[in-house]
Formats: C-alpha cells, structure tokens, sequence
C-alpha cells in the first residue's frame, strides 16, 4: 500500500478503506489479460485506480452498464462476454463475506451479471472494508433478482422459508427485472440455501455467491489492507 492510502486506511472512514483496498487491487491485474470488473462504490475506486494502470489492461467485462460507462469513460475497452472465453481476473466487492469467502451481493443490484462475470473467471478478488466482514452471512438482506410477474409467487415461497422479502419498489434491474431484497433467512449452509433459491422457478439469480466464493480477500481495516485466502 503507498504511504498516503497507508494513511488513509489508518484514519479509519469508509472511503479511505474502500480506496486503500481498491489501489491493493491494483497489484493482481494481470497484464494482457481480459479484467472482469464489479459494481459500487468500492469497485468505483477501483476504476478510478486503473486509470493509471490502463495501459496493462487488455479490455474489461464490465458486470453492470453504469461500470461500463465508467471503464469506457477512462479509455478502457469494454467487450461483450460472449467475445471472451478467459477472464484472468475479476475484481468486485461485496455486501457481506465471511471466512469462507462466501458473499452475499446484489445491494447494488447488479447480482446477475457479477455472478456470471465471476462464474468465468480465474480468480475472484474481493475488495471490501472491515464493515462488510460477518461470522454468518445473512444480516444483510438477501438480494433475489426475479422474473417480475413470478414476483408474488417467488415472495410466497420465501416466506414458507422463514424470510421476509421486500420487493425494491422504483427499480429494475439491468437485465428488465425485479429484486426482493429478503430478511431473516437463517443461512446456516450458504451452498445449499444458494442451490435451493436456484430451483425456484421464477428466480433468475440469488446474492449468495457461495459456489462460487471469492479466492482473495482484500480487507480494508484501521491497520492496513489485509490479504485473506
Ligand atoms: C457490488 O457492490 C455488489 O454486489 C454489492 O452489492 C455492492 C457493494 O457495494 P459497495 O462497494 O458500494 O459497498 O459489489
């Protein structure tokens, strides 16, 4: 970490952390590779990061439109994933992420195509501050993205599983559809719940990425940026 985003993360405020582990991204960008890019604030910095970098970034999948304007906005090429069949690297961050590596995503809305994105990279580096860090996932509303007119039904079979959806009035997702952003869901098997909200019939894609967990953890805390595998 530089000496100035060493003190930024050492004064402790969100964005100093979420700035000092976007610039420890940075390092695992392979050159000449396809980069996967993520959705939010943190992934914000880390745009803002590569604009420096630009040069060793070969193109970028992007896993959400305002990430692409964003990319394309510094003069990286932004490719459709159906021209790639490598991505070397994705870097995103998350909602919350336990010592597993299990994520919950989506509070951005962009739960879809970050997991397809992370389904076809190598390596999945998350960049989070310390606020996202959980023993057990699910404190955190649980973003499912649905089919809108299956809304009601997939809401009826949540409830049956002890969860309390809210639909998120005024917005639609990236992909034309809707989220129910669910309380209480006791997820005490993240891989087995993510499976379950699968088979729902109606149900494009759930937050929990736990299949597919990240590889590397970048936590952003008051000591420094610390490297979890
Ligand atoms: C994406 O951005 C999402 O999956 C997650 O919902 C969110 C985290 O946002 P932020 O970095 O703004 O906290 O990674």
């Amino acid at each position: 970490m530089s000496s100035a985003s060493s003190k930024a993360a050492q004064s402790g405020s969100a964005d100093a952390l979420k700035r000092a582990v976007a610039e420890a991204a940075l390092e695992h960008v392979r050159a000449g590779e396809v980069l996967g890019v993520g959705t939010g604030s943190t992934a914000n910095f880390f745009i803002e990061g590569l604009a420096a970098i630009k040069g060793r970034v070969q193109a970028a999948v992007a896993s959400s439109e305002a990430t692409r304007q964003r990319l394309e906005a510094i003069g990286i090429e932004v490719v459709d994933l159906n021209q790639v069949d490598h991505i070397g690297v994705y870097v995103d961050g998350a909602d919350e992420i336990n010592a597993a590596l299990e994520m919950i995503k989506g509070g951005g809305g962009a739960l879809t195509r970050e997991k397809i994105v992370a389904s076809l990279a190598e390596r999945f580096v998350c960049i989070a501050d310390e606020s996202k860090w959980v023993e057990k996932l699910g404190r955190f509303p649980l973003p499912i993205e649905v089919i809108p007119m299956a809304r009601s039904l997939i809401a009826r079979e949540l409830v049956k599983m002890g969860g309390s959806p809210v639909y998120r009035t005024g917005f639609v997702t990236d992909n034309g559809n809707v989220i129910l952003d669910t309380y209480g869901l006791d997820i005490i098997n993240p891989v087995e719940l993510e499976t379950r909200l699968n088979n729902l019939v109606g149900v494009v894609t759930n937050g929990l990425f736990a299949r597919r967990p990240a590889d590397v953890l970048l936590l952003g805390g008051a000591g420094g940026v610390r490297t979890i595998t």
